[in-house]
This record gives C-alpha cells, sequence and structure tokens, in this order.
C-alpha cells in the first residue's frame, strides 16, 4: 500500500478529476468539428491521469522492486498514463500547428519509445541497467524535443499569428516541463540514490503531471476565437492531408 506519498496521490486524484470536468464543462456547446477535436484529445488526457492517479491512491498501480537487496516502491501506473496521454499532449500541439501525419507519428513513435524504455529503467533489477534505460529514454526525449521544434516551426509558418503565438506557448511549456521528468526521476527512487525521498518525488510529480495536462489543456482551449483559426491561412494542402 502506499505510504504518506498518498495524500498526494489523491490530489492528483482530485486535480486530474476536476480538470476533467472543466474540460468537458467548457466543450459541451462546441458544434464546430474542428474545435471539438481539441476537446476530444484534451479531455481523455485528465481523465486518464485520473484513473491513474486513483490506481495508485489506492495501491493498484505500485509494485516493489529490489535492487541490490533495497526495496523501491515503484508506481508503474505512471508510466500507463504517461503511454496514453504524453501522445494525445503531442497530438494537440501537432493538430494546433498543422503539421503533417508523418510528423505526428514521427513524434508519437519517439515519445512511445521514450516512456517504454522509462518503463524498463524503472522495472531493472541492477543500477548501472536502469541508469543506462534512463540514458536511452533521455536521448529519446531530447530528439523528441528538437524534431517538435523544427517541425511546428515550419508548419506554424503556415498558420494565422495568432495560432503561431499559441503554438510557440505550449511548445514551451511542454518543453520545459517535459524536461523535468527525467531530472526527478533519476533524483528520485527510481534513480536510486534517493536524494529526492517518494514523498517529494511524489509531489513533484504531481505538480508537473496537473500543469503539463489541465494546464496545458486550460492554454490551449482558452480562446475558441484562436481554434477557430487553425487551417485558414494554410494555402499548402500538403499539411495534414498527406
Ligand atoms: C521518464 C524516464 C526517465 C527518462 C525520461 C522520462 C520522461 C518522461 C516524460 C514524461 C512526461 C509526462 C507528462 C505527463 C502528463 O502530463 C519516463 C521519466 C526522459 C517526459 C507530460
Amino acid at each position: 500500500m502506499p505510504g504518506s506519498e498518498s495524500i498526494w496521490l489523491w490530489i492528483g486524484t482530485i486535480g486530474m478529476a476536476l480538470g476533467m470536468l472543466a474540460f468537458i464543462a467548457r466543450g459541451w456547446n462546441v458544434t464546430d468539428e474542428e474545435q471539438k477535436r481539441f476537446y476530444v484529445l484534451t479531455i481523455f488526457i485528465p481523465a486518464t491521469a485520473a484513473v491513474a492517479y486513483f490506481s495508485m491512491a489506492t495501491g493498484f498501480g505500485l509494485t516493489e522492486i529490489t535492487v541490490n537487496g533495497q526495496v523501491l516502491d515503484i508506481y508503474w501506473a505512471r508510466y500507463a498514463d504517461w503511454l496514453i496521454t504524453t501522445p494525445l499532449l503531442l497530438i494537440d500541439l501537432a493538430l494546433l500547428a498543422q503539421a503533417s501525419r508523418n510528423t505526428i507519428y514521427t513524434l508519437v513513435g519517439l515519445d512511445v519509445l521514450m516512456i517504454l524504455t522509462g518503463l524498463v529503467g524503472a522495472l531493472a533489477a541492477t543500477p548501472a541497467v536502469r541508469i543506462v534505460w534512463w540514458g536511452i529514454s533521455t536521448a529519446l526525449l531530447l530528439f523528441l524535443l528538437y524534431f517538435l521544434v523544427e517541425s511546428l516551426n515550419e508548419a506554424a509558418s503556415r498558420q494565422t499569428e495568432s495560432v503561431r503565438n499559441l503554438t510557440t506557448t505550449l511548445r514551451n511549456m511542454l518543453i520545459v516541463l517535459w524536461l523535468a521528468y527525467p531530472v526527478v526521476w533519476i533524483l528520485g527512487t527510481e534513480g536510486t540514490i534517493a536524494l529526492i525521498p517518494l514523498y517529494v518525488e511524489t509531489a513533484a510529480f504531481m505538480v508537473l503531471d496537473l500543469t503539463a495536462k489541465v494546464g496545458f489543456g486550460y492554454v490551449l482551449l482558452r480562446s475558441h476565437s484562436v481554434l477557430d483559426q487553425v487551417g485558414s491561412v494554410d494555402s499548402a494542402p500538403s499539411a495534414a492531408v498527406d
């Protein structure tokens, strides 16, 4: 069962559920199909996380891994959450910039590999092996962020200025927040040095998750007039069609 860190998991559960409800309420009367796409994607992000947080708070999403005789509490349900929600976040952003399908597939592919290699690292039984997996996962993240900047710049250049500005804001938010995850991981329980105790680590991931999901969704869905302009300047039929 979870220890004292469960308080953060319950706060995470409630925060995600409230975020989900807020997005549902805001999208209730939206009729425009283009805008609905953003709502559908963005509602499933906190919805998935609420379920994952609830499973962690109740001890289902938790396992114990013995590394060199030391027992680590590993919340594997995080990876199930991230495996679903991080691609949705990337798709949200890519659709906003009207990136091509190939861009979306590349981003999602890198992202899925990043989460899965992180999961293997979290479950591995030797410290050195865990750190190698962390290195692989982090390299994938860096490549993903580099590719994100390159491809969004290109795609967003065909958009109106306000869409471009929103894309840049969300992209910057994403870069800063996502870079914090490998840092918390390696300094926390997963990195085996536990410079950050599990209690603090759980709080840190909760704040990051809420900001990267609910904060990100709030900024994205804030302005319907901006979402209305997506694609309106785009004259290149290649984008989002091929
Ligand atoms: C892991 C393992 C260690 C290396 C790296 C990781 C990256 C995780 C990221 C997670 C992002 C999660 C989000 C969640 C919800 O909003 C898996 C910790 C690089 C980037 C944005």
